[in-house]
C-alpha cells in the first residue's frame, strides 16, 4: 500500500523550490517533462505511486497544489517544458493577483478568503489517495504569500487532517544581505509560531548558509536563487528517497520522521549534503568512502544552516539520520560508525540513548553520477534555536521602535491589537528555552518543571 504524500507549494518561493523539487523526481523516475515514462526506465522497483499518480491514459501526474497570490512565478512554471506534468485543475493563483506584498498579515487574510477554493482542490487531492500519509509543504517563512497563507494552510490543515503528517520545507531569509523586505522579523516570527504548533516536522533551509555554500563551495561569485535552489531540490529529493526506492528501514514519513524527532515541539530539522557538484571533481583522485562521507557531513561547514553547529557551548545532537546512498558495503558503515564514536566527533544530548542512524538507500538507476557514495545527514541540533533567538532579537527591535506596523494594523487580526505578535513571540521564547533545556540532563523533567 502506497503511503501517499501531497505537496502544497505556495508563493515565489515554494512554487520555484516545488518546481526544482518536481524537475528531480521526474529525472529520477525517468518521467519525461510531460509525465511519460521514458523508454529506458523500465526498472520498476522504484516507488512512484507516493508522489505521482496515473490518469486514465497512464500519464503520471504530481501529486502536488500550485498556489499563489500573484501569477508569476505559476505562469512561468505553465510556460515551461513542464507545464503539461501539473493537473491543471490544482493550479490556483488569486484573481487579483497582487500577492501579499510581503505582509504576513495579508497572506493570513487572504488564506481566510480563499478557503473554500483552495481546500476544494485539497480535498479532492486528498480524496484520489488510498492511503494518504502527509503532507509537504513548501514555502518561504519572510514574504506574505508562503509565510501568511502558508500559515492559514497550517492551521486548518491540522483541523481538517488531524491524523496527518505535516513536513515542511521552509526557507529562511538570508540575514547576509541587506533586505528590502524590512517586515521580514514580523512576518517570521507569525510564521514560526505555526511551524511550532502546526506542523510535525520543519527542514530549514536557511539562504544565508545555501548563499555561503553555493558561493564557497560551486566557486560561484554571485549565486542566485537558480543555483541555491539547485541545492534545495537536491536535499528535497535526497530526504525523500528512502521513501521512494524502499529498503528495510525509513519507509514512510512517520518512520523518518519517528527517527528523529523524540519530542514533538523540537522538530526543526538542519541537513547536510556531501559532494556537491565540484567536490565531484576530486573524485580522480580520491576514492569516495562511506567513511569520508560520513566525517565530512559532521563538518558545520556542510549544514546548510548559519549556526556554527560544533563550536558553540553546550549544543548538542538530539539525533542523526544519514541517508546513505551508493555503492556501500554495509560494513562499512559498521566500522565508520565505530570510528566517528571513538573520535567523538558528534556530542550527542544526555537524557537519552543517541547515534547516528544510517539508512543505506538505493539510488536512480537513470541518473550518472560521478561519485560511489553520497550522502544526506538530516540532523536535530540544539543549536538551530539561534536562527529563532536571531529572529526574536531582531523583532524586538522593530517592535521597540513600532516600526511598519501600519500595514499590519489595517487587517482584521491586528485592528485591535497586537496580542497576535506576543503571543507568537511569547512560543518562539518557549521554543528557545526548551532547546537550551535539551543540552541539559534533566531535559526529561522540564515539561513538568516549566509547565507546559
Ligand atoms: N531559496 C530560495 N529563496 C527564495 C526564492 N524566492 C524567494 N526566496 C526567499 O523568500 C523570501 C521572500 O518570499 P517570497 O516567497 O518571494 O514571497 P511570497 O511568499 O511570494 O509572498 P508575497 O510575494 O509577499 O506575496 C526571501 O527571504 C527570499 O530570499 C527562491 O527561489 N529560492
Ligand atoms: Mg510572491
Amino acid at each position: 500500500m502506497p503511503r501517499e504524500i501531497i505537496s502544497l507549494q505556495l508563493g515565489q518561493c515554494g512554487n520555484q523550490i516545488g518546481m526544482e523539487f518536481w524537475k528531480q523526481l521526474c529525472a529520477e523516475h525517468g518521467i519525461s517533462p510531460e509525465g511519460i515514462l521514458e523508454e529506458y526506465a523500465t526498472e520498476g522497483t522504484d516507488r512512484k505511486d507516493v508522489f505521482f499518480y496515473q490518469a486514465d491514459d497512464e500519464h503520471y501526474i504530481p501529486r502536488a497544489v500550485l498556489l499563489d497570490l500573484e501569477p508569476r512565478v505559476i505562469n512561468t512554471i505553465m510556460n515551461s517544458p513542464y507545464s503539461n506534468l501539473y493537473n491543471p485543475e490544482n493550479v490556483f493563483t488569486a484573481k487579483h493577483g497582487g500577492g501579499a506584498g510581503n505582509n504576513w498579515a495579508s497572506g493570513f487574510a487572504q488564506g481566510e478568503k480563499l478557503y473554500e477554493e483552495v481546500f476544494d482542490i485539497i480535498d479532492r487531492e486528498a480524496d484520489g489517495s488510498d492511503s494518504l500519509e502527509g503532507f509537504i509543504l513548501c514555502h518561504s517563512i519572510a514574504g506574505g504569500t508562503g509565510s501568511g497563507m502558508g500559515s492559514y494552510l497550517l492551521e486548518r490543515l491540522n483541523d481538517r487532517f488531524p491524523k496527518k503528517l505535516i513536513q515542511t520545507y521552509s526557507v529562511f531569509p538570508n540575514q547576509e544581505e541587506t533586505s528590502d523586505v524590512v517586515v521580514q522579523p514580523y512576518n517570521s516570527l507569525l510564521t514560526l509560531k505555526r511551524l511550532t504548533q502546526n506542523a510535525d516536522c520543519v527542514v530549514v533551509l536557511d539562504n544565508t548558509a545555501l548563499h555561503r555554500i553555493a558561493a564557497e563551495r560551486l566557486h560561484l561569485e554571485t549565486p542566485n536563487f537558480a543555483h541555491i535552489n539547485q541545492l534545495v531540490s537536491t536535499v528535497m529529493s535526497a530526504s525523500t528517497t528512502t521513501l521512494r526506492y524502499p529498503g528495510y528501514m525509513n519507509n514512510d514519513l512517520i518512520g523518518l520522521i519517528a527517527s528523529l524527532i523524540p519530542t514533538p515541539r523540537l522538530h526543526f530539522l538542519m541537513t547536510g549534503y556531501t559532494p556537491l557538484a565540484t567536490d565531484s571533481q576530486t573524485a580522480s583522485v580520491r576514492k569516495t568512502t562511506v567513511l569520508d562521507v560520513m566525517r565530512r557531513l559532521l563538518q558545520p561547514k556542510n549544514m546548510m544552516v548559519s549556526t556554527p553547529v560544533q563550536r558553540q557551548a553546550n549544543h548538542c545532537y538530539i539525533s542523526i539520520l544519514n541517508i546513505i546512498q551508493g555503492e556501500v558495503d554495509p560494513t562499512q558503515v559498521h566500522k565508520s560508525l565505530q570510528r566517528i564514536r571513538e573520535r567523538k566527533l558528534a556530542q550527542f544530548i544526555p537524557w537519552g540513548p543517541a547515534s547516528i542512524q544510517v539508512a543505506l538507500s538505493r539510488k536512480s538507476p537513470y541518473i550518472q553520477s560521478a561519485n560511489r557514495v553520497s550522502g544526506l545527514m538530516m540532523a536535530n541540533h540544539t543549536s538551530i534555536s539561534s536562527l529563532f533567538s536571531r529572529t526574536l532579537s531582531q523583532y524586538d527591535k522593530l517592535r521597540k521602535r513600532e516600526a511598519f506596523l501600519d500595514q499590519f494594523k489595517k487587517t482584521e487580526m491586528f485592528k485591535d491589537n497586537l496580542d497576535e505578535f506576543d503571543a507568537s513571540r511569547e512560543v518562539l521564547q518557549q521554543l528557545v528555552e526548551e532547546y537550551q533545556a535539551a543540552t541539559k540532563p534533566d531535559y526529561i523533567s522540564w515539561g513538568t518543571q516549566a509547565g507546559v
